[in-house]
């Protein structure tokens, strides 16, 4: 029996990076398809090399997406880009809620930000400062900031998230320049996002593996009671104890600490409205098969 990790899925086969180096490439027990299990690209496994190789055991997931089919992610790199297509501080907010609900940590990597002029660039750079102030890391593509980055961590796992045309290929093509993944413009593109929007490739960075997924225009909040909703907002984490009403979904209840904190800015009260949003979608949920997961 050998300990490895899942780096690549292929017509029901599973290529394994196995302790001690070398991939083998394996099929799982057909126990598991009795229970309804399926491997996952990033699962920890156990490998019996005795007959064929078989995956014979699948260790606990710490987290598992379904859009991309991979498990045990540690950051989420949403990359976003500041124009074309527009930077939408909406749309990165339901990234982090739906990061934050997998325990993936959200990483945010800004591309095109030479596209703006300098007001642009002076707003952007204003709500650039409002995320790293919550704690997040913020990391342009410019220069060589994102490789930096990258050398200072060891054995993670990386997953590339962003909407077709952001330049998440462009990127990967700047660190690997052997790989020379299709650029282009954002029509194609798109097509090409529609037909293979399930599979996902692994690339292997000096310590670290970047997975790449082809780009997505929405993505459906996880179901979740909308009262957790407000714990994935971190800057209301010491904030929601106080507020009157136990627990507080910070919308028609009086004196809630969080309402008061986000009538204070225009950043903090923007995320509120994002909040909202979200609020209803999640409202609006019906239980469905992800939950059981
Ligand atoms: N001006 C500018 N253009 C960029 C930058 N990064 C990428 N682009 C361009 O944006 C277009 C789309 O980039 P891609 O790398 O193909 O986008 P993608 O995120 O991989 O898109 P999908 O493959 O659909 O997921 C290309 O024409 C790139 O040359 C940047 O920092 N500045
Ligand atoms: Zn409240």
């Amino acid at each position: 029996m050998t300990k490895g990790r899942i780096v690549h899925a292929i017509s029901g086969f599973y290529d394994v990076a196995v302790a001690g180096g070398g991939i083998v490439r394996t099929k799982p027990r057909g126990i598991f398809r009795k229970k309804g299990q399926s491997p996952l690209v990033g699962d920890w496994v156990e490998v019996d090399e005795t007959d064929e190789a078989v995956i014979s055991q699948i260790y606990p997931r710490k987290n598992s997406l379904i859009r991309p089919p991979m498990a045990n992610i540690d950051k989420g790199i949403l990359v976003m880009s500041a124009k074309e297509p527009d930077f939408s501080p909406y749309l990165m907010d339901r990234f982090i809620v739906y990061l934050g609900e997998k325990r993936i940590e959200p990483i945010l990597l800004l591309t095109k930000m030479d596209l703006l002029n300098r007001e642009e660039r002076k707003a952007m750079d204003q709500v650039l400062e409002g995320y790293c102030s919550l704690g997040y890391t913020v990391i342009s593509n410019e220069g060589e900031a994102f490789a930096s980055y990258l050398a200072q961590l060891s054995d993670e796992w990386l997953l590339l998230m962003g909407q077709s045309g952001v330049g998440k290929s462009t990127m990967l093509n700047r660190l690997l320049p052997e790989l020379k993944l299709e650029t282009g413009d954002i029509s194609l593109v798109l097509n090409r996002g529609r037909h293979t929007t399930r599979s996902v490739t692994v690339y292997p960075y000096q310590e670290v593996f970047i997975a790449d997924t082809p780009g997505f225009s929405s993505l459906q909040l996880p179901y979740m009671d909308k009262e957790d909703l407000g714990h994935y907002f971190i800057e209301w984490k010491d904030l929601s104890p106080l507020c009157k009403y136990q627990p507080c979904t910070h919308t028609h209840e009086p004196q809630c600490a969080v309402k008061e904190f986000c009538m204070e800015n225009d950043f903090h009260h923007r995320r509120y409205e994002h909040y909202l949003k979200a609020l209803e979608e999640v409202s609006q949920q019906k239980p469905h098969y992800e939950r059981k997961r």
